[in-house]
């Protein structure tokens, strides 16, 4: 099976380390394409960069579906365009937030979240809300690194993201730690084994459990809202990305 891994934001450095998370779990059948679009945010950290994000994601499950993927994975903590993709695709499209609370509910009774700015966190929150997991997210915090700072030796980004969730844990009364940034995937193992306690990336859970649902014969459903967008004429900047065949 095909599973194309979308980076929404427009860092080529974060696609490739994302690509090699998911191609890290991917099982032998899995070919695993990371891509991003060609617009955007080079970082995603806040709901105006997530709007944008959205519709690069829309641009890219559009091309992937035309190339045959069998699922997608929406590599941002936000799940930016999840719904609006799911539209376009026939496979299963999985947010990485989306896919880690999933995880993280089946393995304590409560998970604590540690992200980047605390500004996203009101973005987690809704996500919490969306999906239902209010009784089981206990806490999110941020530790106010930047998503591009992440990999930036001088942001002692690993001590502080370890001792966020050490606090969170205590604090939170919670089971699991669920990381709130694809550009934390690296860091899981590492973190899990200091902490102690499950330890869920988003990546690694939105590819595995794309995997069961493909291997399930399970598909997006087409009956309701996210049947496929309704034909019309686009205009303007979004001219080449209406609905209907893909653009050449
Ligand atoms: C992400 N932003 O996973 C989110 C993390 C965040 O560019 N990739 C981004 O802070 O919401």
């Amino acid at each position: 099976m095909r599973i194309d891994v979308i980076n929404p934001n427009t860092t080529a450095a974060m696609t490739a380390a994302i690509g090699r998370a998911a191609e890290a779990v991917a099982a032998p059948g899995t070919r695993i394409v990371a891509r991003q679009p060609a617009f955007g945010a080079p970082s995603i950290e806040g709901h105006h960069d997530e709007a944008w994000a959205a519709a690069g994601v829309a641009t890219e499950v559009r091309a992937g579906q035309s190339e045959g993927a069998d699922a997608f994975v929406v590599a941002c903590f936000g799940d930016p365009g999840v719904a609006a993709a799911r539209e376009v695709a026939t496979g299963p499209v999985l947010g990485i937030a989306e896919a880690a609370f999933h995880c993280a509910s089946m393995l304590a009774t409560g998970f604590s979240v540690v992200t980047t700015l605390t500004r996203t966190c009101t973005i987690a929150e809704h996500l919490v809300v969306q999906h239902g997991f209010e009784r089981r997210c206990r806490g999110i915090h941020g530790t106010d690194i930047a998503v591009l700072d992440l990999d930036d030796p001088a942001s002692d980004a690993y001590v502080r993201i370890r001792a966020a969730a050490r606090d969170a844990l205590q604090r939170d009364r919670s089971g699991a730690i669920v990381l709130g940034c694809a550009g934390m995937a690296d860091w899981c193992r590492r973190l899990q084994q200091d902490l102690g306690v499950p330890v869920v990336d988003g990546v690694a859970a939105a590819v595995k459990l794309a995997e069961a649902l493909v291997t399930l014969g399970l598909g997006t459903s087409k009956h309701g809202d996210y049947a496929p967008p309704l034909p019309k004429a686009y205009a303007g900047l979004a001219a080449p990305y209406g609905p209907g065949p893909v653009r050449a």
